[in-house]
């Protein structure tokens, strides 16, 4: 069986949060043993190195307290066309980076399954939606937004670049989210997007909501991108993140959803966010990471035909 490869791209973006420090993300990652471990599960890698955004331009908006948009702006086009390009090629998988470079990454891939004529959908994991528009975010941090942006919400004409295949909010489905801002609980309300807090996974369980997607996805013969946000994690297992919010996803639960992922067969990119190395704790954010990505990619304990889910 020839599998495609997984190309590893580094975002060492850090402007879209609060806080320095995920800039060394990327290096994290790569230190944590990621291309080991997916080479150790047969994949051919293939590590580009970081990317690196193009010249910024003036900008700017009436919300007085939005934050380095022409930096997210720059990385955005930059990570858009790389998404573009590596998922021609292979698996992408986005070393971040804050969150913003998901507004990258969705896009281009959204592009490139339109081209081949397959619709994009997004498994998002995550404490927060990122549902805020460039008019809506208070906190200004761009990392607030991609979703928005990715799903063709308003507001960022003139600004980011032109999205030519924004993603169906139905074909979106998040998972873990436990901090909701009001403009953006007011937006979700409306939109189509498939959410379950951490009430219904305590309620429901990972395994039913997760397989009722991933069902609608292969109905629709759909790409799958996952974006796995450090705080999806509980904090107390995955500290070396800038936005930790109690009650979150545990080992268990984590590892389950990259299990089924994996035996799904439908996903086909990946974007690991918002790690902070900074304040992580000898490095076993990045290390649980990897450890999720190589289940998600494939490892497995015993094992076992593969179950349909
Ligand atoms: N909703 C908040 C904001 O817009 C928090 C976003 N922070 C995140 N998102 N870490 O995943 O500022
Ligand atoms: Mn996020
Ligand atoms: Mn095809
Ligand atoms: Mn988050």
């Amino acid at each position: 069986m020839t599998r495609k490869p997984c190309i590893l791209l580094g975002v060492p973006v850090q402007e879209g949060t609060g806080r320095l420090g995920c800039d060394m993300g990327p290096s994290a990652f790569r230190t944590a043993g990621l291309a080991g471990a997916l080479r150790d599960l047969g994949y051919m890698v293939e590590d580009r190195g970081n990317l690196a955004p193009g010249p910024t331009r003036d900008l700017t908006h009436t919300n007085g307290a939005i934050k380095f948009l022409p930096e997210i702006v720059a990385w955005t086009k930059t990570i858009a066309q790389a998404a573009y390009e590596a998922s021609g090629e292979g698996i992408p998988i986005f070393l971040g980076g804050d969150h913003s470079l998901s507004a990258g990454s969705m896009t281009g891939l959204s592009r490139r399954a339109a081209e081949d004529d397959h619709p994009l959908f997004v498994l998002w994991l995550d404490s927060h939606p990122d549902f805020h528009t460039l008019d809506t975010t208070q906190s200004g941090n761009l990392h607030g937004v991609p979703m928005a942006y990715a799903t063709g919400r308003g507001g960022f004409d003139g600004y980011f670049p032109a999205n030519p295949v924004p993603i169906r909010p139905e074909n979106v489905c998040m998972m873990g989210i436990r901090s909701v801002d009001n403009a953006e609980r007011a937006a979700l309300a409306t939109a189509g997007v498939t959410i379950h807090d951490m009430r219904a996974i305590d309620e429901n369980g990972v395994v039913t909501l997760l397989k009722a997607f991933l069902k609608r996805v292969a109905a629709a013969n759909g790409r799958l991108h996952v974006s796995l946000d450090v705080d999806f994690i509980d904090p107390n297992i995955a500290p070396g993140v800038g936005t930790t919010v109690p009650g979150g996803a545990t080992f268990r639960e984590a590892h389950l959803i990259m299990e089924i992922l994996h035996d799904s067969g439908l996903v086909t990119s990946l974007d690991l966010v918002e790690l902070n190395p900074f304040l992580d704790e000898r490095g076993r954010t990045a290390l649980l990471m990897v450890d999720l990505v190589a289940s998600l990619m494939g490892r497995r304990v015993l094992d076992r035909p593969t179950r349909s889910f």
